[in-house]
């Protein structure tokens, strides 16, 4: 069987170890190589190896890199299905097979003796030459290996040929739910590796909690001693437990400190972070402490290198995380690259470091032949657990190992646990897929719903062992596109009950491919099988701009909370360990939006888990209605924002809207040569719709219901998806039947029933318009008729504008969207943004950009001229310049086009979006079920 095939992990690699950088010289191949791609390996050139081999005509490309991303073959991707027949450990002989070639020399003071060739991951597996020699095969594409070179290396002249594969027996444990992509795609590094250096080695550094002293060991090679200036160790011997006092590293506080392991020959910088991980009466502890951990599942993602993620990228990461109050991540599913884990060390995230193991494409098969429970495969996922756990077990961040992602279950995973459990009893093992927790240390779910997370969070379960462990969602809270909604009540039940730990949003980034005019996705590279946007699920867009998702998850996380108080205001710190020491607290007094003073609030430390209640600042007196802000801030910069940066908000009510003054009507509906006018509106005599408004033309306001669909709307993890049962009743397509319009008093009333086609339901749509000096008010009364569906996506109307109306100012929620289960984010204040700018670019269109609780808004030309609309006493708006049914059919948003006018929908209740594109559907109280209902508007003219 040839090694491409072979199930086993490869040969020739040394035994891994820790990841570390050194003194020691070591020279980055990384840069242009010679790169040419076969359709197949037999069709690859003989003789790559060698010194003599003319790669002249051969293509360059960059290393690392993807090669399907730069111009060979094609990105694909599939979530659960292989995208080859399932025939283990047998790929297809179309089998992509790039050759990589490069030519280096040595440095002039490159030392003569022992070297080590690193690759930090190649995909999916890779035979390696250098001058002329072999030197082995690597599987593990998210996992480094390492050959010995020393003897082969010479001062010029160096060939380095390496064979990648796109697909081999790896592949098979290689099915999670991102692109297919292939090549050297991480680091290449040659190192020297000094005779009487340090090789592999486990900084211990333990903390114990009730003595405050920390304890340090270094298991490596002798005569390694160890110096960490800062606590005055010096020379100390590795292999020595030392106990000292330290201050403890969270990811709260990630204190570390810097020393420096060396021998006579070498000096390696370490970073040290003293902490325990333990779990202590079915909880998770670290130093002692519960955990509530705020995750989220990361992916290596570059929208346009792929999995090819830079320093700069993983620190932009891990800088948007903080700053967004999220302290834990996922590495789903796969080691990292190691600068990701040193930079979760350095700014403080926990970390479940996952193996780089899928097989979930054997589920739609029944699991049969499974590679979690083949002995075949035994050795390869050992290999690869071994990997991970030797490259990062210096990194304090990480406080879980897990074995992969749904690999179902099965014997070779057992072993994996096992061999970790010996290798490293410090921290706890994790698999979601070992439902009865029969090898794991931690009960893990994906998606469960907040009942069933209630009954873990009551220990109701016959299952004896689960019962007592702590449980975490290890994917919740499903991203994509619009959503998720009902994130609020996970928070609850992980406050709740002390053994629900929290979990992981899936994802962090949506994987969207960088193209002329859009971002792309499964399909849009011609792949025959793909599963189209689902790769489109994360907080932040592809260009890592944040979605309104992550402002809701960073509100729901927010480490402190500000509300009202019967007395005051209360503030309650929600860090696992700090106090709130390192914030300062300030408050913002707005009249109808406006800022009319401003101080700062004493509020007396607060330690983790307390709250205070202190008395309102002494406030001025305002028209309108007024709302306090307060806000914990940073008092000082930290690594990873600057002071000022907002640690937790909360609004209070000052003084409510002044009553309207109720003013007469001002009067008659004209009739004049066949032209209908009320107050500043003109209306069509035949059907009663508004046809200009202050004189601009404008269309409707009427009775609409549709929205263009969410992919939660569309999803079906929650059963029929709310979409189908709303387009099988015909909600995108209701017609308006005009059942009498009556002009004749003081008063426009309009009757209508608005139905879909070949449908008996519908719904009485009665709009009474009357003029007052201040505008034109609109009350409209809806009333279901017949079988209505059970639920309809939102309830307002639909009006026209013209297109030069670009701008929008609110007083209301805001700034961003916001939706019935996903409103956290919002506050009340006054906004305004173009209309472009109130569009929320989900890379597969759908509906977005809606405005909550707004009292009034207005649209407006660049003159200043155009509407105000105000609620009685609030509304929900969009406005964007292309329709719901535009919106629907787009693809990409490169389909969406400006068109003459600017739409805007009216509503007095919108449809949840939860969480059904995986996971929950929208939870009872936020589904829109309809039922008579009234509602006002006043339309007046801006200006
Ligand atoms: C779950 C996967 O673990 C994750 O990789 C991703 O595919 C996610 O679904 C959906 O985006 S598995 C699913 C069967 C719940």
């Amino acid at each position: 069987m040839s090694y491409v095939e072979d199930p086993g992990p490869g040969y020739g690699a040394l035994p891994p170890r820790a990841a570390f950088t050194s003194d020691a010289p070591s020279l980055s191949l990384n840069g242009t190589w010679r790169f040419r791609l076969s359709p197949s390996v037999a069709a690859a050139p003989p003789g790559v190896e060698g010194d003599e081999f003319d790669d002249s005509a051969w293509d360059e490309l960059p290393v690392p890199s993807l090669w399907q991303l730069h111009g060979h073959g094609r990105p694909a991707y599939t979530n659960v299905h292989y995208p080859f027949p399932v025939d283990p450990p047998h790929v297809p002989s179309e089998n992509p097979t790039g050759d990589h070639r490069l030519r280096f020399d040595l440095p002039a003071d490159w030392p003569a003796g022992p070297a080590v060739l690193r690759f930090d991951g190649i995909d999916s597996c890779g035979r390696i030459w250098l001058n002329g020699v072999e030197l082995g095969v690597t599987k593990g594409s998210r996992l480094p290996s390492e050959f010995e070179v020393g003897p082969l290396l010479r001062p010029r002249g160096n060939v380095l040929a390496v064979r990648v594969h796109q697909w081999s027996a790896g592949s098979y444990l290689e099915d999670q739910d991102m692109w297919w992509l292939s090549g050297i795609f991480r680091s290449v590094t040659l190192l020297a590796r000094p005779a009487g250096g340090i090789g592999d080695h486990w900084i211990r550094a333990d903390y114990d909690h009730e003595s405050g002293l920390g304890t340090v060991r270094v298991e490596t090679g002798p005569d390694v001693v160890l110096d960490i200036p800062e606590l005055g160790v010096s020379g100390h011997p590795a292999g020595e437990p030392l106990a000292l006092p330290v201050e403890p590293w969270s990811a709260e506080t990630p204190r570390l400190y810097a020393g420096t392991l060396s021998t006579a020959a070498e000096r390696v910088p370490v970073r040290i972070g003293f902490r325990t991980v333990t779990i202590e009466d079915g909880q998770l502890e670290v130093n002692g402490r519960r955990l509530l951990l705020r995750g989220v599942n990361r992916h290596e993602h570059d929208p346009r290198t792929g999995r090819v993620v830079s320093p700069e990228t993983a620190l932009a990461d891990v800088l948007l995380m903080k700053r967004h109050h999220v302290n834990a991540v996922r590495t789903s599913h796969y080691p990292p690259d190691p600068a990701f884990l040193e930079l979760c060390d350095e700014y403080g995230l926990w970390v479940i470091d996952e193996c780089d193991l899928e097989t979930h494409g054997f589920g739609p098969l029944g699991w049969d032949r499974n590679p979690s429970g083949e002995p075949m495969w035994a050795e390869a996922c050992l290999d690869r657990m071994r990997r991970t756990v030797e490259r990062d077990k210096n990194r304090p961040s990480v406080i879980l190992w897990s074995l992969g992602n749904e690999s179902h279950t099965g014997e070779n995973l057992a072993r994996m646990a096992a061999w970790v459990r010996h290798r490293d009893p410090t921290r706890p093992v994790h698999y979601e897929g070992d439902h009865d927790c029969s090898y794991v240390d931690v009960h893990s779910r994906m998606y469960a719903t907040p009942s069933e997370v209630e009954r873990i969070g009551q220990r109701d379960d016959a299952n004896a062992r689960r019962r007592e462990l702590p449980f975490l969602l290890c994917e919740y809270g499903h991203a994509m596109g619009n959503g998720p909604g009902g994130l609020l009540e996970y928070r609850e039940l992980f406050e709740r009950y002390p053994n629900c730990q929290g979990g992981f949003v899936w994802e962090w980034i949506d994987h969207g491919l960088v193209t002329a005019d859009h971002f792309a996705y499964g399909g849009d590279f011609g792949e025959p099988i793909h599963d189209g946007n689902f790769v489109i699920d994360g907080l932040v867009f592809p260009d890592r701009t944040p979605s309104p998702g992550l402002a809701e998850y960073a509100k729901i996380i927010e480490p402190v909370r500000v509300g009202p108080d019967p007395a005051g205001i209360r503030v309650s710190n929600h860090y696992d360990f700090r106090s709130t020491a390192h914030l300062a607290f300030t408050w913002v007094l707005e009249d109808e939006g406006t800022a009319v003073a401003r101080g700062v609030l004493d509020v007396p430390v607060v330690h983790s888990g307390q709250s205070v209640v202190v008395p309102r600042p002494d406030l001025p007196v305002t028209r309108g209605e007024s709302w306090l802000t307060v806000s914990a801030v940073l008092a000082d910069a930290t690594a990873w924002a600057p002071a000022g940066h907002v640690a937790g908000w909360g609004q209070l009510l000052v003084s409510p809207a002044p009553p309207r003054p109720s003013r007469p009507a001002r009067g008659p509906v004209f009739r004049t040569a066949g032209r209908l006018i009320l107050g500043d509106g003109e209306f069509d005599p035949a059907t009663g719709a508004m046809t200009t408004f202050g004189g601009h033309a404008v269309r409707g306001p009427r009775l609409d219901v549709w929205r263009a669909t969410t992919d939660n709307d569309r999803g079906a993890s929650a059963g029929r998806p709310d979409a189908s049962l709303w387009r099988e009743a015909g909600l995108h397509r209701m017609q308006h039947r005009v059942i009498g319009v009556d002009a004749d008093g003081d008063e426009l009333v309009v009757r209508t029933r608005v139905a879909p086609p070949a449908q008996a339901f519908g719904f009485f749509a009665d709009y009474t318009w009357t003029a007052f000096d201040d505008g034109l008010r609109l009350r409209v009364a809806v009333t279901p008729d017949g079988p209505v569906p059970e639920t309809i996506p939102r309830l307002g109307l639909t009006m026209a504008v013209p297109g030069t109306f670009g701008s929008a100012e609110w007083f209301g929620g805001g700034p961003g969207e916001a939706y019935p289960d996903s409103r956290q984010a919002a506050r009340i204040g006054r906004f305004s943004s173009s209309v472009d700018g109130l569009q929320t670019p989900y890379v597969y269109p759908q509906e977005n950009g809606n405005r909550i609780d707004v009292r009034w808004a207005r649209l407006t030309d660049p003159d200043g001229r155009g509407i105000r609309i105000d609620g009685d006493p609030r509304f929900a708006f969009t406005a964007r310049r292309w329709t719901a049914a535009e919106l629907e059919a787009a693809r990409h948003t490169s389909d969406l086009v400006a068109g003459p006018w600017v739409h805007v929908t009216l509503d007095t209740a919108q449809h949840g979006l939860g969480s059904a594109s995986c996971g929950p559907g929208v939870l009872p109280p936020y589904r829109l079920v309809p039922q008579k209902t009234e509602f006002s508007l006043l339309f007046s003219t801006s200006r």
